[in-house]
C-alpha cells in the first residue's frame, strides 16, 4: 500500500508532532476511509485520507504522519457512545467507586473528565454525591450526558479551557483521549492546570505493546493519531510536572489498555518501573527494530484474513465499529452487506464499507449464517447477546488477534 505521506517518510522529512525529530517508517494503510463517518445513503461519498504510521526516532512516540483535524473527525454527528458497551460501563463504575473511596472524595471536591462522551463514567461519581463536569466536542454525546445529569461543556479541551477551571480538579480523567487529540502536549498542559496541588490525573489509553502483540492493525485509523507506550506517555506527562504514580493493565478494554495515575506530587511505583522494563525488553525503545517485526506479522495476517473472507464470505456483521472500516479497507474485501449495532445514532446509516446498520434484533429476523464480530475486544459480551442467533444455527466469528469461533 502507498499514500500521500509515503514520500515524506521515505525522504526522512516527516517529523514528530511531540518533539520535532525525524519519524521512522512503521506501516502504510493507504488512503483509508474515515472510520466512523456513517452515511445517510450508500451513494453518499466516502471520505478517505492517508493513513501512515511512523515512530519518532527520539521520543519514540508512535503516530500518524497526517490526518484530518479533530474538528472534522469528532464533529456534531460523531456517533460513538461509550455506554453501548457494558464492559466499558462496568469498568467505569468500579473505577469511580475506587477513586471516591481512595481519595475520600466529597464536600467541595470536583471530578472532571476530558472526552466524557455520554456520561458513562461521571454519572457514577454523581451517584456517590461527588460534583462532576465533563468536556466533549460531540454535541450528541454531550446531550446524552446531560440527560443523566452530567454537566458537560461541548468543546475540544485544551490548555485555555483548563485555565478557565484552574486548580478546581481533585481528579481529572482522560480516557481514550490522548490518542485522539491533535495536540496532546497542550491537552496535558490543560490537565496540569485543572488539577489541585494534590489532584490525580487518570489517563487511560490503548497500549502500544498490546497492539503490536496482537497485530491489531484494525485499531489504526484517523481517530487515533497517537499510539502510546508507557515510556512515551510518561515522558509527555513529565513535561508538565506530572509524575506517574501507578499503573493498571486493562486487557479487556479496546484490545489491551493501560490506566496511568499521575500527579504533581513526585512518586514512582514499582509497577510503573516493571512495565517500563517490560517495554524495553519488547524493544519499544527501538522503533526501527519492532517496526520491521510488526510489518512482517501484518503481512501474514492480511493473507490469512483475506483467505478467511474468500472461504467464509460472512452474510452479517455485529458492531458497526471503526475497526470494521479499517479491516475491510486493508483487506480490500467488501464484507457483509448489513451489520447490527445497539447504538441508536448508528442505526439506519451506511458504513464506509457499504453495510447498512440495523438494530441487534435484526440478527434473529434473518436466515442464520456466518456473522463476523468486528469489535473483537468485546467478543464475549456480544457472544452473550447473540445466543439466539447461535442456537438457530448462526456462526459467530472474531478475527483478531486470531480467527476463532465464539
Ligand atoms: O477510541 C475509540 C474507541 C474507544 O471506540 C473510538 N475511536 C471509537 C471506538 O472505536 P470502535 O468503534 O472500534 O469501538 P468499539 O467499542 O470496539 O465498537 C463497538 C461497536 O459495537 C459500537 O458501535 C457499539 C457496538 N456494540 C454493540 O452493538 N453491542 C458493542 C457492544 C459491546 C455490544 O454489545
Amino acid at each position: 500500500m502507498r499514500c500521500d505521506d509515503c514520500p515524506a517518510v521515505e525522504a526522512g522529512e516527516a517529523t514528530c508532532a511531540i518533539c520535532g525529530a525525524v519519524l521512522a517508517d512503521v506501516l502504510c494503510l493507504g488512503h483509508a476511509p474515515i472510520a466512523n463517518q456513517l452515511r445517510d445513503h450508500d451513494t453518499d461519498p466516502i471520505l478517505t485520507h492517508a493513513c501512515h504510521v511512523a515512530a519518532c526516532s527520539l521520543c519514540t512516540t508512535v503516530q500518524l504522519v497526517s490526518r484530518p483535524s479533530a474538528a472534522v473527525l469528532f464533529d456534531d454527528s460523531y456517533p460513538y457512545r461509550s455506554s453501548q458497551s457494558l464492559t466499558m460501563v462496568r469498568s467505569a463504575a468500579t473505577l469511580a467507586r475506587y477513586m471516591t473511596q481512595a481519595l475520600n472524595l466529597g464536600g467541595g471536591d470536583r471530578v472532571f473528565e476530558i472526552g466524557s462522551n455520554d456520561g458513562y463514567l461521571l454519572r457514577h461519581y454523581l451517584r456517590d454525591g461527588v460534583a462532576v463536569h465533563g468536556f466533549d466536542p460531540a454535541v450528541g454525546a454531550a446531550e446524552d450526558a446531560r440527560l443523566v445529569g452530567v454537566d458537560t461543556t461541548c468543546v475540544h479541551f485544551d490548555s485555555e479551557v483548563g485555565r478557565a477551571f484552574e486548580g478546581k480538579a481533585r481528579v481529572v480523567h482522560a480516557h481514550n483521549v490522548l490518542a485522539h487529540v491533535d495536540d496532546p502536549d497542550d491537552v496535558v498542559a490543560g490537565i496540569a492546570r485543572l488539577l489541585t496541588f494534590d489532584g490525580v490525573a487518570v489517563i487511560e489509553t490503548p497500549w502500544l505493546a498490546a497492539l503490536l502483540d496482537a497485530g491489531a492493525f484494525d485499531t489504526i485509523y484517523h481517530e487515533h493519531r497517537f499510539y502510546w507506550s508507557v515510556r512515551s506517555l510518561a515522558a509527555l506527562l513529565a513535561r508538565h510536572g506530572l509524575s506517574v504514580m501507578g499503573i493498571e493493565h486493562l486487557p479487556d478494554l479496546h484490545g489491551g489498555s493501560v490506566r496511568l495515575f499521575a500527579s504533581k506530587v513526585d512518586g514512582w511505583s514499582i509497577d510503573v518501573a516493571h512495565t517500563l522494563a517490560g517495554e524495553r525488553l519488547a524493544g519499544l525503545d527501538q522503533p526501527s527494530a519492532w517496526a520491521r517485526r510488526f510489518a512482517i506479522i501484518h503481512r501474514g495476517q492480511v493473507e490469512t484474513l483475506r483467505r478467511w473472507f474468500e472461504q467464509v464470505d460472512p452474510v452479517a456483521g455485529y458492531g458497526a465499529a471503526a475497526k470494521a472500516a479499517v479491516l475491510l479497507h486493508v483487506l480490500d474485501v467488501a464484507g457483509p452487506r448489513w451489520v447490527v449495532d445497539s447504538t441508536p445514532a448508528k442505526q439506519g446509516k451506511w458504513t464506509p464499507s457499504g453495510a447498512l446498520v440495523l438494530p441487534p434484533d435484526a440478527l434473529d429476523e434473518r436466515v442464520p449464517g456466518d456473522c463476523v464480530v468486528f469489535p473483537w475486544n468485546f467478543a464475549d459480551e456480544i457472544a452473550g447477546k447473540a445466543q439466539r442467533y447461535v442456537a438457530s444455527g448462526g456462526r459467530l466469528w472474531a478475527l483478531m488477534p486470531n480467527v476463532r469461533r465464539l
